[in-house]
């Protein structure tokens, strides 16, 4: 299934390890983040997508995390509004490369939003109210995805960074979800697959088209995706995870 054909991506900057971190993991090799990042980039294209790469930005240490500057679909992209202001501007580059692709919206002061707290499942937005994303935020973002026929709710987010860091939505009514995901019955109505805290980085694992990846190092949720009959690619993201960047923020797919 054709879901996505494209991707930006940007690479780890040698600033990388002065990025944002509760992690407590040590600070990440940015020549194995490289090595990562290209073999993330491998994974994507054998998904069957076209890659934009950008340069390193040193000026952002974060900045290769750029599923949080935007929202984007087929029809449309959203300019977010980073919810650091360590990030804020990161933005404002994405921008540039996404106005020839897509008609853009864009979210402003006083909203604040991070793109790692929304999750698209089929036709409704999940929206994370975060230490990153606000209430205004996620107004502005409602109020854009409805003038395109899509539902859109707000969800509260407690004791993670990002929405999606503990739910992701795989398709097919399947949703990986936290154990402890403070907003659950929320998600009622969604096959849960439910990971457990020896593997919580897990949560964040992504579909692209007809696979599923997933970090390496996590064989319950590989073997829990791949039992409902999904292709798994897995990906070492161990200086990524240093640095709380789980996978799904390492691009924007549409
Ligand atoms: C940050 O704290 O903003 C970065 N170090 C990690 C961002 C991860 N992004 C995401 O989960 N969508």
């Amino acid at each position: 299934m054709k879901m996505f054909t494209r991707a930006i991506v940007r690479k780890p900057a040698e600033t990388f390890a002065n990025g944002i971190t509760t992690a407590n993991l040590g600070k990440p090799d940015i020549n194995l983040a490289l090595k990562q990042h290209e073999a993330y980039c491998e994974a994507l294209i054998k998904c069957g997508l076209e890659l934009t790469v950008l340069d390193p930005n040193p000026k952002f240490p974060d900045s290769c995390f750029v599923e949080d500057t935007a929202v984007v679909t087929r029809d449309f992209g959203v300019i977010a509004r980073p919810g650091d202001p360590r990030r804020l501007g990161e933005e404002v580059e994405i921008q540039k490369v996404l106005e020839p692709m897509l008609t853009l919206c864009y979210i402003e002061e006083p909203g604040k939003l991070d793109g790692g707290d929304i999750m698209q499942a089929d036709n409704r937005f999940f929206i994370g109210l975060s230490n990153r994303t606000n209430l205004a935020g996620s107004k502005q973002l409602k109020n854009i995805v409805s003038k395109y026929n899509y539902e859109a709710y707000s969800i509260p987010v407690c004791n993670l960074l990002h929405f999606k860091t503990g739910v992701n939505y795989l398709g097919d009514n399947n949703l990986l979800i936290h154990k402890d995901f403070c907003s659950k019955d929320d998600f009622k109505s969604y096959n849960q697959i439910v990971i457990e805290d020896d593997e919580e980085y897990a949560a964040n694992s992504l579909r692209v088209n007809d696979y599923v990846l997933v970090p390496k190092g996590f064989p319950k949720t590989k073997a829990s995706i791949e039992n409902l009959g999904y292709q798994v690619i897995e990906v070492d993201l161990s200086e990524y995870q240093k640095m709380d960047g789980g996978l799904s923020c390492l691009s924007l797919r549409f």
